[in-house]
């Protein structure tokens, strides 16, 4: 299918949770006129620490060359675990593949989202579910048995609105940046949390984009020419 733009971020090659070989079959679904790899496509962090690759990542890098072969214009935007780019960024390949830190393109700041997201990172408790609750209530019972008075469920609890209010700052953050730019919206990864929503900075509604991610939930964003779509 032959699209506009193809939004992709967080596949995070070199984590045994990265869905490449479900990103490959989007990758061949879809005739992008440009790719945004909007950062944390290689997690370097990993790679540094044990070597493994699979034939899966080999395919993925390889669809990606043949885009650039076949006429897609490759933007690659550095994130917290590719930022060993980001010594050489901004950086060109040839005639259609570029790195570069952050973008703005058609009045949109594209980036990678980890430049602002403070020093919270709170991100995996988010995660803990009702599951986990459950569980605390249980050690929480049996923790008054032996008269202790601290509580895991109420200390869990409190993490988690904590973790819920860092995501809600960190969208409100991004769409700041847009604002600053003079930006119309902003398109980001990073929190592995795919959204399309409007967020209102002064008075102003601000497209707030995130492509998410594929470890968890294999989304993306598509331009198909009439506007920009979230796939989850
Ligand atoms: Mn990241």
């Amino acid at each position: 299918m032959k699209i506009k733009a193809l939004f992709i971020s967080d596949v995070h090659l070199g984590s045994k949770g990265s869905q490449a070989k479900e990103l490959l079959s989007i990758l061949k679904k879809y005739k992008p006129k440009e790719l945004f790899i909007v950062g944390d496509f290689i997690d370097g962090w990993l790679l540094k620490r044990r070597n493994y690759w699979t034939q899966d990542y080999i395919n993925v890098l390889r669809k990606v060359l043949s885009y650039s072969k076949n006429g897609t214009k490759i933007t690659y935007i550095t994130g917290n675990h590719d930022d060993f780019l980001r010594d050489y960024s901004p950086f060109e390949f040839g005639e259609n593949i570029q790195i570069v830190d952050e973008i703005i393109w058609n009045d949109y700041l594209i980036t990678h989202g980890d430049l602002y997201d403070g020093v919270v990172k709170l991100k995996w408790l988010g995660k803990l579910g009702a599951w986990g609750y459950e569980l605390a209530i249980g050690i929480d019972i049996f923790l008054r048995k032996f008269g202790f008075k601290f509580s895991l469920s109420s200390f869990l609890k409190q993490k988690v609105k904590r973790a819920v209010s860092f995501i809600t700052a960190y969208e409100n953050q991004l769409a700041y940046q847009a604002q600053l730019n003079g930006c119309i919206g902003v398109i980001c990864g990073h929190i592995h949390k795919p959204e399309n929503k409007f967020v209102v900075v002064k008075n102003k509604k601000i497209h707030y984009i995130n492509c998410g991610d594929w470890i968890e939930h294999n989304s993306y964003i598509i331009d198909d020419g009439n506007g920009l779509h979230l796939h989850k």
